[in-house]
Parts: C-alpha cells; sequence; structure tokens
C-alpha cells in the first residue's frame, strides 16, 4: 500500500493516541504461512553436560538454589519478552536438570505443566501430590499443573533429567500461579509407586477411575514404551516417524500431559524419513543412536544425550545413519495446545519422492 505524507503523519499522530491503522497492518497479522520466530537448532551434549559440571561445582541445590537445570535458548526467540528467558519453542521450555547426592530440590507447584524423561544416573526420586516416585533412565514422569513436587537425591551419583514446561505459553498468557510448600519436601500420604501399581496392568483400570482424572499415573517406565515400540516392530512403519508412541492418560487415552505431548520413537536401523511440517513444535532428545534431520535444508547431525528443535511449520525428516542400531528419540509437543485450538494442519513434501536438498550442514557449538 502506498503511504502519502499526510497518511504517515495520520498514522503517527493515531499512535501517540494508542490507536492503530488496520488498513496497512492487517498483512502482519495475517501471514500467508506461520512466521515462526524460533528456528531449527541443536545443541551437543558435550556442550550442556560441560556447563553442567561447572554448575555442580557453583552451586547447591536445596542450598541457595532452588534447581540446578539448564535451559535450551532458542537464538530465534532471544529478542521475545517476556519468554526471552527460554523458550525452545514459542510454547515449550527444555532444560537439563541435575541432582548431586544428598541434594533436595524443595517442593513447590504451579499453573505451568511439567514433563521429565530420565537421561542418565540411579537413586533419585520424586514426590509428586504427596507420592513417592522411584525412577530410571528412560522413564518418563508427568508432573501436572498445580502439583506439589520436589526432587532428591538418596543415591551416590548425580542425576540428569529432560524438563519440558509449558512456561513460555503460560508466560504469555499471564495465567502463571506458584506457591512454596511450608516444608522443604511434601508429606507422603500414599505408598510408593502408589500410581504404577494401580495401573500397573496397563490396559485395565481400578474401576474408580472411570471418570477420568488429570494425570493418573505419574511415572511410564521405559521397559513398558520398549514393548510398545516392539509390538510396531512386524509392521511398516510410519513414513516420516518410524516406530512411534505416544504417552497417554489411561484413564481417559488422551495425552499423558494434558498440555504438553510426549512421544518415543524408534527409527530402525537404516530408516530414511521422508518430508513433513507442521503446526506444532517439538522439543527432541537423542536418547539412543546416532543420525540426522534435515530441517529446511539443513542438515542438523546427532548423536545420543543431544537435543534439538523443530519449530512450526519448518520441514523436517530423520535419518538412523547406522545400518546395525536402531535409534531412540524422546520427544514432546504442544500438540495437545494446537489441536485444542483447532490449529493444526500437516503437509507432507511431495518434490522429489519427499525428500529436501540438503543445502547446508550445521556447525554446532561444542
Ligand atoms: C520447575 O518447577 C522445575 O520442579 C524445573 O524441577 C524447571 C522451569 C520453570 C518453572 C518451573 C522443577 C522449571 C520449573
Amino acid at each position: 500500500m502506498k503511504i502519502s505524507s499526510g497518511l504517515q503523519e495520520f498514522h503517527e499522530k493515531l499512535e501517540s493516541e494508542n490507536l492503530g491503522p488496520l488498513w496497512s497492518s492487517i498483512h502482519k497479522l495475517n501471514t500467508i504461512e506461520p512466521e515462526a520466530k524460533p528456528v531449527p537448532y541443536l545443541w551437543k551434549k558435550e556442550l550442556i553436560e560441560r556447563n553442567l559440571e561447572e554448575a555442580e561445582e557453583l552451586l547447591e541445590v536445596g542450598n541457595g538454589a532452588d534447581r540446578r537445570a539448564l535451559f535450551l535458548i532458542n537464538p530465534g526467540m532471544k529478542d521475545l519478552k517476556p519468554v526471552g528467558w527460554g523458550g525452545a519453542t514459542q510454547t515449550l521450555y527444555a532444560a537439563v536438570q541435575a541432582v548431586k547426592p544428598g541434594e533436595v530440590a524443595p517442593a513447590h507447584r504451579h499453573t505451568t505443566t511439567a514433563l521429565r524423561f530420565i537421561m542418565k544416573g540411579k537413586g533419585a526420586v520424586g514426590r509428586v501430590n504427596g507420592e513417592k516416585i522411584t525412577f530410571e533412565p528412560g522413564d518418563y514422569l508427568t508432573t501436572p499443573t498445580w502439583a506439589w513436587h520436589d526432587h532428591a537425591n538418596e543415591g551416590d551419583e548425580t542425576v540428569y533429567w529432560m524438563d519440558c514446561l509449558d512456561a513460555p505459553f503460560t508466560k504469555y498468557m499471564n495465567v502463571c500461579f506458584t506457591e512454596f510448600y511450608p516444608e522443604k519436601q511434601q508429606e507422603l500420604s500414599v505408598p510408593d509407586d502408589y500410581s504404577s501399581k494401580r495401573y500397573q496392568g496397563g490396559m485395565v483400570r481400578p474401576i474408580s477411575d472411570r471418570k477420568p482424572s488429570i494425570a493418573p499415573l505419574g511415572r511410564y517406565k521405559w521397559e513398558q514404551t520398549k514393548q510398545g515400540i516392539e509390538g510396531l516392530r512386524e509392521f511398516d512403519p510410519d513414513p516420516f516417524d518410524g516406530l512411534a508412541v505416544e504417552y497417554i492418560n489411561p484413564s481417559n487415552g488422551k495425552d499423558a500431559n494434558n498440555r504438553i505431548g510426549a512421544r518415543m520413537q524408534m527409527l530402525p536401523a537404516g530408516f530414511k524419513g521422508k518430508a513433513h511440517r507442521h503446526v506444532h513444535s517439538n522439543v527432541y532428545h537423542v536418547f539412543k543412536g546416532k543420525g540426522h534431520t534435515v530441517m529446511n535444508g539443513i542438515k542438523f547431525e546427532w548423536s545420543e544425550g543431544d537435543f534439538f528443535v523443530i519449530p512450526s511449520w519448518v520441514w523436517h525428516e530423520h535419518v538412523n545413519e547406522s545400518e546395525t542400531e536402531d535409534a531412540c528419540l524422546f520427544s514432546t509437543n504442544d500438540l495437545p495446545i494446537m489441536e485444542a485450538f483447532d490449529f493444526e494442519r500437516v503437509e507432507e513434501l511431495k518434490s522429489n519422492d519427499g525428500h529436501q536438498d540438503v543445502k547446508e550442514i550445521f556447525q554446532p557449538v561444542y
């Protein structure tokens, strides 16, 4: 639109009077496609470990710091206040948390919802709404909105896990409430691993849960997740995601965490996925294996322990580079949020047999 000097002056006057001219702004809102601020990016395991080791020396959890976690900052979102402090994508916060033997991360609760994926180490426990939950690498845990939670390491080695919260989303929505528990650790009100025992049958639920609850199960064991994937092995893999399962709430079949989706996908040895893009965004953690993901023509090479993000509406395809070993990728997503508001769309790449041309290889920071 051509703007005369008279109109320009009028726009400036409008702005000083806290009004805006829709005729010159509408295209900024109604973009032809989403113009995601977050960019595809990858953080190496070595970078995170090196910095966590430094944090382990510099601070003690429970004595000055409530949590020792390093969060992923998407370089495309640094200027996005009020969440410039740490969004991996526009909705998801992701971090690696380390708890040393003897440390207690004190109890609190917040409207922001959380989940965890255990990466390394044994002996740490979480308390969630009166239940003590034990866990091991490969387990997935959910800390639902407004649930009291504290963590402690009762073992003799440092335990590391991935945290994912919908913190950028709740920040944008201005819906954050937080409350601190009067003691360091909350009181236990049910037997240890109570919710896992209640649901140990897998596909049967206690009759009292016929009326669904928000998060009836706190822990999802790696062994069971693996079994779910193994069952898929004799069938054709999903052309984009391989052998993939998602963690569900066993009382209602929806996502295990009501606002953050989570999946485990196995890319069988030699798997070469096709490209698609979707509105929802993902944060990936490489649990096992070695391969790469091409995002908008850039090749991101990954191996065990790395993290990468797939922002909204970015073409992506996954490849397992090993001909003998399977690769396992844990990922979180904001699909529950996108679906709740009817925003989700998916597009498959039609050209070049569904594969992107690789124009560049991403150079990570070590
Ligand atoms: C939180 O409560 C934890 O409980 C970790 O371990 C990360 C990031 C933002 C807000 C709350 C935890 C968090 C968090």
